[in-house]
């Protein structure tokens, strides 16, 4: 039975407030158990009523309505009245419930939790929620990808956000973040050309959340600076298995500043307790269609089975000294600090432990600010994070409808004393406090109590000595756009490079003028010979490009290994999911094993079978299906079985979905387990068995199964199956 979530009214007006609380829910609902009671309005129609006051629908403004269902009309087939303040009311509310979507991370879902750090992190910052390993700051975060409108599916090829607000005994933190390290471009001044080339085109109002069109390209072929983040997003990076198994990063350099005012540089760091894991693109494309939900179900279902998402914070803490050694800017967000040059330290985890109550008040109105910071954390001077320092801000006042959004809940600075903030600010649209006394200004005599600067534990800017010539320019120290790029491709496996010329042949296969895919192989011939001739291959334009002069010759910088996904993959099925498919008569005994093998490896195993109803076993138990076959494609899982006897094979393999379900987990590079009588659907649809094609009958067999799926892809069958471009 569904929650209720009316509040009861005696509570309402006797607080003056609307505070919604579930377990106050009184108003009974309908369920089978339950058959609601037949209103006055009309005979045989349900609906639900009550003579409890405290549990009557009530306007806004508190009075209680006898009927929900029908308008005042003037005769009962005659015209709706003006006078019908209920209905007014309830239409107006409703004809305003939308505000506008973000402008970027439009589509994007949260979840609550806690942050801990492991020991007192004082000798680098002051920072409180970073001092006691026995306190948990209570944290929400928000996923999110870019491009897309609010509708758009959870799975294209883009940057993911990682935002987090730190709801700490200091007030708000705010580490908005995203999945990839570096950025596309180093000024903010590039920002809204940036947007508006991969939105949707404004003449014809598509691709939806995609990046492979004209504008796209067009503005990236233009903008070398853009060349390292390329990578990146063509990389398999921009398309994660799941909010849980994705890395964070802060991108900028920022400052920590200890109890001494001594500042060190810093970068922020999240690393997925599950490991790093990604979708092949063939796989995204399909969930586009069949799950555009993917992510955010996935997150909710974990939290909600209990397998709370964790995440470690990891910091890059380093001097001026060593930020004078690198050989690029660290104000330049182009550019990563390899963890071998910087290591990371590991300080202190995030677990999710918490979904939402309600999405639109949560999620859709958490506002993060990069401004947001405490004592012990500052800004650098990067000009991308200084340009953040007032959108984010600015941004709210249209999205969220004024300047009091922060005493939103899930804004609001709950984690210390003031929760609403406590200063002389005042009035604006939708002012939820009640400031009281005649004192509305600082400094005052009329009031001792009112708040007073606090110089000892207030915020104050580490003192920076600045001197400089006013001028628009770039420092010349970001102008080497190249080097990492090359570093980043030069540092992925053979699987991962293949797949890097893959998304550019994809993209640029895509972008319809030929001039933009020329100047595209331009810049790739400057950052990889291999990539430029992989793709160039691929689009059949080989040799034809002029070449771009780099402004700072590219270098050949040493791999870093930790930037490749699949060098650090770990083996485990955790987190992971199983999807079983069974035919009636199937093996109840090999059922049994593989349910207690993924409860071992903490993997969870759905059961799908041709019906929803389910299937029967070989001892004629009736087993419930948790999906079927054409609403659970084989791309949703990690690793696939199929269970058929031999009476219920014969009708599997006149079944397309079927042999797709088989045929695309084998292209997916998935361990695939079948029962020996299911072979013939693996004949079916045309495969030739490898060593990830594994037959469950012998003994032990389920065993040797769920540890090759520990391994995860069979990377191996690749070049069967697909050829880079
Ligand atoms: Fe954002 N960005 N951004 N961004 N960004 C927004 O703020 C902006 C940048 C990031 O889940 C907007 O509240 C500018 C870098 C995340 O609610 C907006 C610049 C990074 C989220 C905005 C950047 C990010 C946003 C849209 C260049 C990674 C979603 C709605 C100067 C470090 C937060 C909103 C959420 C959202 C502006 C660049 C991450 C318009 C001007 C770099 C994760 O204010």
């Amino acid at each position: 039975m569904r929650k209720t979530t009316l509040t009861a009214r005696g509570a309402l007006c006797a607080l003056g407030l609307l505070t919604i609380n579930p377990s106050s829910a009184q108003s009974p609902e309908p369920d089978e158990k339950s058959p609601a009671p037949p209103g006055p309005a009309a005979a045989g129609e349900t609906h639900q009523i009550t003579e409890k006051p405290e549990a009557s629908i009530t306007t806004n403004h508190g009075i209680p309505v006898a009927d929900d269902q029908n308008s005042l009309k003037a005769g009962i087939r005659g015209p709706v009245l003006l006078e019908d303040f209920i209905l007014r009311e309830k239409l107006t509310h409703f004809d305003h419930e939308r505000i506008p979507e973000r402008i970027v991370h439009a589509r994007g879902t949260g979840a609550g939790g806690y942050f801990q750090v492991y020991k007192s992190q004082a000798d680098i910052t002051k920072a409180a929620f970073l001092q006691n390993p026995d306190e948990k700051t209570e944290v929400f975060v928000r996923f999110s990808t870019v491009a897309g409108q609010a509708g758009s599916s959870d799975t294209p090829r883009d940057v993911r956000g990682f935002a987090v607000k730190f709801y700490t005994k200091e007030g708000n933190y705010d580490l908005v973040g995203n999945n990839i390290p570096v950025f596309f471009i180093q000024d903010a001044m590039k920002f809204p050309d940036l947007v508006h080339a991969v939105k949707p085109e404004p003449d014809r109002g598509f691709p939806q959340a995609a990046s492979a069109h004209d504008t796209f390209w067009d503005f990236a072929s233009l903008t070398p600076e853009i060349n390292h983040m390329l990578m990146w997003v063509m990389s398999d990076r921009a398309i994660p298995r799941s909010y849980r198994m994705m890395e964070g990063f802060g991108v900028h350099t920022f400052r920590l500043v200890d109890a001494k005012g001594v500042s060190r540089f810093v970068k922020f760091h999240w690393r997925p307790k599950l490991g790093t894991q990604s979708l092949l693109w063939d796989e995204a494309v399909k969930i586009y269609g069949s799950d555009p939900d993917f992510h955010r179900r996935d997150l909710w279902d974990a939290i909600a089975r209990g397998d709370f998402p964790e995440y470690e914070l990891g910091l890059q803490v380093f001097d001026q000294e060593t930020a004078d050694k690198l050989d690029f800017d660290i104000l330049d967000a182009t550019k990563l600090i390899p963890e071998e040059v910087v290591p990371l330290r590991m300080v202190g985890k995030l677990v999710l432990n918490r979904n939402v109550d309600n999405f639109f008040s949560e999620t859709e109105q958490v506002a993060f600010l990069p401004s947001n910071v405490v004592p012990g954390i500052e800004f650098s001077n990067d000009p991308l994070l200084q340009g953040r320092l007032f959108s984010y801000q600015d941004t709210q006042l249209s999205r969220l409808g004024g300047p009091n959004f922060h005493q939103l809940p899930v804004n609001s600075a709950k984690g210390c004393p003031m929760g609403f903030g406590q200063n002389f600010q005042r009035d604006g649209m939708h002012q939820m406090a009640i400031p009281k006394g005649r004192v509305s200004y600082e400094p005052n005599s009329l009031d001792q109590g009112t708040p007073r600067e606090n110089p000892a534990r207030g915020f104050s800017s580490v003192p920076e000595v600045m001197n400089g010539v006013k001028e628009r320019k770039r420092s010349e120290t970001f102008a080497d756009h190249y080097s990492q790029a090359r570093q980043f491709f030069a540092s992925m496996t053979e699987i991962e490079q293949a797949h890097i010329i893959s998304a550019f042949s994809f993209e640029l296969s895509k972008v319809e003028t030929p001039a933009i895919r020329l100047r595209m192989l331009a810049h790739l011939a400057n950052i990889d010979a291999k990539l430029h001739d992989g793709v160039a291959a691929a689009l059949g334009m080989r040799d034809k490009e002029l070449p771009i002069q780099p402004k700072v010759a590219p270098r050949d910088l040493p791999p870093s290994p930790p930037l490749s996904i699949l060098a650090k993959a770990p083996k485990t099925l955790e987190g992971r999911k199983i999807g079983v498919l069974v035919t009636d008569g199937f093996s109840s005994a090999a059922l049994a094993k593989l349910r207690e093998g993924a409860k071992a490896a903490k993997a969870a195993l759905e059961v799908i079978a041709p019906k929803v109803g389910g299937a029967t076993d070989d001892k004629g138990n009736a087993v419930p299906a948790d999906r079927t076959l054409t609403t659970a494609p084989s791309h949703l899982f990690d690793t696939v079985v199929i269970l058929a006897s031999q009476s219920g094979i014969e009708d599997l393999t006149s079944q397309a979905p079927a042999v797709d379900w088989v045929r695309d987990a084998f292209g997916h590079l998935k361990v695939i387990g079948h029962s020996t009588e299911a072979k013939p659907l693996i004949d079916k649809a045309g495969l030739q068995p490898d060593g990830g094609v594994m037959d469950l009958s012998p003994e032990n067999a389920v065993g040797s199964y769920l540890e090759a799926a520990k391994a995860g892809r069979v990377w191996a069958r690749e070049p069967a199956v697909r050829r880079p471009g």
